[in-house]
């Protein structure tokens, strides 16, 4: 045991000589609904969803609200996308961000940031202030701060209360449900936490050890993509593979190669099913492209991890964030 004291920016715990990163558990882990006597019954206005446009958990819950058509049933802010000493925090009314809803919290104004939304739940609260946050506003409480289970939440429970079209959205079907569930566990531990264990491991052999596990994973990624069916991961529809898989793909050329030294390849120039299988959601499926913000995604971990990036200068490239659909770098250019 170390005696040293961890603070919120300390990414590899003092004194952890493995120098690995350790993603803590969610601490708020309730479910809501469609029963209507249940402890968070599914309601239109009722719930709060707190989200960073920069956040790939974050932003999970981001695209599934969108595409299962509950804009008018659940509300969103997003934070500013500068994470400093005391977590995240609210926009000013003064201040300009691009994205919809990068504004004060509409609930409480007097809160600047988002602990002190865990603190009016739990003055003694230990945890770490994550989003996304799933507020209740009739009960004044957080449903839950994991976002494996909002997204859950959100493919279901609202059913009743949304158009057809949008019931007929099946995230997780049932005859894909043993594959997505396999999928999720190496793109979870591999890929999505993969890009943060290499970027903040504190060790060269830490690094090492993290770096190739996440470019074996991208290359079964690339070689699942290539025998798809269709132009999602599991053939024509999208699935929470999708969803999953998407929000670290995004951010991988702009932000992972660089910042947190994801450098074997990009997807740019050495993925092309991962390529086109990434642009297609970005430019084609309005719930992936307009939940995807790259000011806030490059300004934050460039400029909140200081140990990595102390002088926080945000690289200009690379040009584009991201290609256009038939646009391919030269390295790949026939
Ligand atoms: N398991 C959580 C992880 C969420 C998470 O770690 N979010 C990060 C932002 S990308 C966060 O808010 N970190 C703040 C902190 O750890 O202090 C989920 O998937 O919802």
């Amino acid at each position: 045991m170390s005696d040293q004291k961890a603070t919120i920016t300390d990414w590899v715990k003092p004194g952890d000589k493995s120098g690995e990163f350790k993603r803590q558990q969610s601490v708020f882990r309730n479910f809501i609904s469609k029963d209507p006597n249940s402890e968070f019954p599914a309601e239109k206005d009722r719930y709060h969803l707190y989200v960073s446009y920069a956040c790939p958990w974050a932003h999970r819950t981001l695209i599934v609200r969108k595409l299962k058509g509950l804009e008018d049933i659940i509300g969103f802010t997003s934070v500013h996308w500068h994470m400093a000493e005391k977590g995240w925090r609210f926009a000013t009314s003064d201040e300009k961000l691009p994205g919809e809803n990068s504004t004060p919290d509409p609930l409480h104004p007097d809160f600047t940031h988002l602990r002190d939304l865990y603190f009016s739940v739990n003055p003694d609260y230990e945890g770490r202030f994550t989003v996304p946050t799933l507020w209740d506003k009739k009960k004044n409480t957080i449903v839950s701060n994991e976002s494996a289970e909002i997204i859950r939440m959100f493919y279901t429970e609202f059913d009743d209360l949304i158009d057809t079209k949008y019931k007929d959205v099946v995230l997780f079907p049932e005859s894909l449900q043993s594959q997505i569930e396999e999928t999720n566990e190496w793109t979870y531990n591999d890929v999505n936490n993969g890009v943060y264990k290499s970027g903040f491991a504190t060790t060269q052999q830490a690094y090492e050890n993290n770096v190739v596990t996440l470019f074996k994973s991208l290359d079964r990624a690339e070689a699942d993509l290539a025998k798809s069916a269709g132009p999602y991961y599991f053939g024509d529809k999208i699935t929470e593979a999708d969803v999953r898989l998407y929000t670290t793909i995004i951010r991988f050329d702009p932000v992972y190669v660089q910042h947190f030294k994801c450098n074997i390849r990009d997807i740019r120039s050495g993925y092309p099913n991962l390529h086109k299988w990434v642009r297609n959601l970005y430019w084609n499926v309005p719930a992936f492209g307009e939940t995807t913000e790259f000011e806030h995604i490059k300004g934050h971990y460039t400029k909140s991890h200081k140990q990595i990036n102390p002088f926080g200068i945000t690289p200009v490239g690379p040009v584009p964030d991201i290609l256009k659909l038939e646009e391919e770098v030269n390295a790949v250019r026939k």
